[in-house]
């Protein structure tokens, strides 16, 4: 090497004259102290201040690790502590209600079949509670006695199982170690008190039912919400489903999927999050799919780990992630300070998870007007793929690219645009929300009461085109 110097030395070299170059244009230059180019480089005076400070309004560093700033691991919301926690907000999905009898917290759910729309146009078969797939939430406080009256109406027996819940063996929805099923038209009642928090899940105890989409979020709060408070508090299911082309159907026995849905919905009709900037925010994911893992991205953000199945995890042990692998049958929460406004997408990683019918077996077969059984018959005759949907990226056998299968009508893109939660995303904003994506937009505060406030007209793209020009204001421009 030159000089006698090894090859890493000249690679620190290079890095410490960059660094030097930033660090005068920074204006740091005169604090730099001058050290051996293979040394560790601790921060200089200014620049750990530079980075000590947070602010809830931009991207900042907020100290070292172990700082309760770090990485806004410990800044509060814009609520003040010792308040009942926020309620959640399960996008495109209902609460199952609920009435106090003799201090009893009496919830009904009816097992039901379900036609659940998981894209405009696109009414599936599923089973799920009170007419919803996954069904409605229930939301509890610790401390509290709930029951539940379940009315099987389904054409098969089921029960109710309370994931996560430490409650009498008698209400574990178990058939047959625990419970007799529930027959087609008999109610079944379960009884027990709430000593935990955090993100649990109902769901039928039968394989084949789970795979039907039979599941609802359970959420209990503790009385007073945790420390530091959130100013939001989301929560997400997500599933897959193998719905055979030209089928309405699931079939519960398929080891593949080709559906793929948060909340019931698959993007881009998944309806956006929406908070304010600066706020703090907790997102609750629970996977309910089969047999699939989801790693879970969000973009623009550090978020903290801060939950799982089993409750609340205390702070010491809280980690860091922009990704977070969320297991079948799992759940995470997850808390950020909502520094960074914008239309910031949330999405599984898996790419066969990024679009619907990312499977082998589709090809040509999800093709518009033509079923298998037509194509067998006709097999010298049947169709190109550009006869079918003049689009050359289904000359690839299998698998179609890009989002091509999705009839965008005048009524699709109504249901799909017309939402208040989507007003002033970039034209377009859907192309690139599919699968298992949803967004979580960050709206400095007089665009969120634009956007979720007010009924003024507001272009595509006008919202967006203010974030990236800076002409917005926020609450207070100061941590
Ligand atoms: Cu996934």
């Amino acid at each position: 090497m030159k000089n006698g110097l090894t090859r890493r030395q000249v690679m620190y070299t290079g890095l410490a004259a960059g660094l030097g170059s930033l660090f005068a244009r920074l204006g740091y230059a005169k604090t730099v102290a001058p050290q051996r180019a293979n040394e560790p480089r601790e921060p200089t005076t200014e620049s750990n201040r530079a980075f000590s400070n947070y602010s809830r309004f931009s991207p900042s560093f907020g100290g070292p690790p172990g700082s309760d700033q770090f990485l806004g691991k410990l800044v509060p919301g814009l609520r003040k502590s010792g308040q009942e926690p926020v309620m959640v907000e399960a996008p495109d999905l209902g609460k199952v209600p609920w009435k106090m009898v003799n201090g009893v917290k009496e919830f009904e759910l009816r097992c039901t079949p379900v036609k659940r729309e998981f894209l405009p146009g696109e009414a599936m078969d599923v089973w799920g509670y009170n007419g919803t797939m996954p069904g409605p939430t229930v939301e509890a406080f610790q401390g509290d006695r709930v029951r539940f009256v379940v009315h099987n109406e389904l054409p098969e027996p089921t029960s109710v199982h309370w994931h996560g819940l430490e409650l009498p063996i008698q209400y574990d929805g178990v058939p047959g170690l625990t419970q007799d099923l529930i027959p087609p038209g008999g109610t079944y009642v379960y009884e027990y008190d709430l000593h935990q928090t955090g993100t649990f899940f109902y769901h039928s105890h039968i394989a084949m039912q789970e795979a039907f989409g039979m599941a609802g979020l359970f959420i209990v709060h503790p009385r007073i919400a945790y420390d530091p408070p959130v100013d939001r508090d989301f929560a997400l299911v997500f599933q897959n489903f193998l719905i055979p082309p030209n089928s309405a159907t699931a079939n519960s026995m398929a080891m593949d999927w080709n559906w793929h849905t948060i909340n019931g919905r698959s993007g881009p009709y998944t309806t956006p999050m929406v908070c304010k900037h600066g706020e703090r925010v907790r997102v609750r994911l629970v996977d309910f799919s089969p047999m699939q893992h989801h790693p879970i991205h969000f973009h623009g953000h550090t978020f903290w780990l801060t939950g799982t199945e089993g409750g609340r995890i205390p702070q010491s042990a809280w980690v860091p992630r922009n990704n977070t692998l969320v297991g079948v049958a799992m759940a995470q929460d997850f808390e950020f300070v909502a520094f960074n406004p914008g239309d910031w997408i949330f999405h599984c990683h898996m790419v066969h998870h990024m679009m619907n019918h990312m499977v082998q077996q589709v090809g040509p077969r999800i093709r518009e007007g033509f079923d298998a059984s037509q194509y067998l018959a006709s097999l010298p005759n049947r169709p190109s793929p550009q006869s079918s949907l003049e689009e050359p990226a289904f000359d690839v056998p299998g698998y179609p690219q890009k989002m091509q299968g999705m009839k965008m009508s005048m009524a699709t893109m109504k249901k799909i645009s017309g939402r208040r939660e989507v007003r002033g995303m970039r034209a377009g904003w859907f192309k690139g929300v599919k699968g298992l994506m949803t967004v979580l937009r960050v709206l400095p505060e007089d665009l969120y009461n634009r956007v979720m406030l007010s009924d003024e007209d507001i272009q595509p793209g006008e919202i967006f085109d203010a974030i990236v020009k800076g002409s917005y204001q926020s609450r207070e421009m100061s941590t």
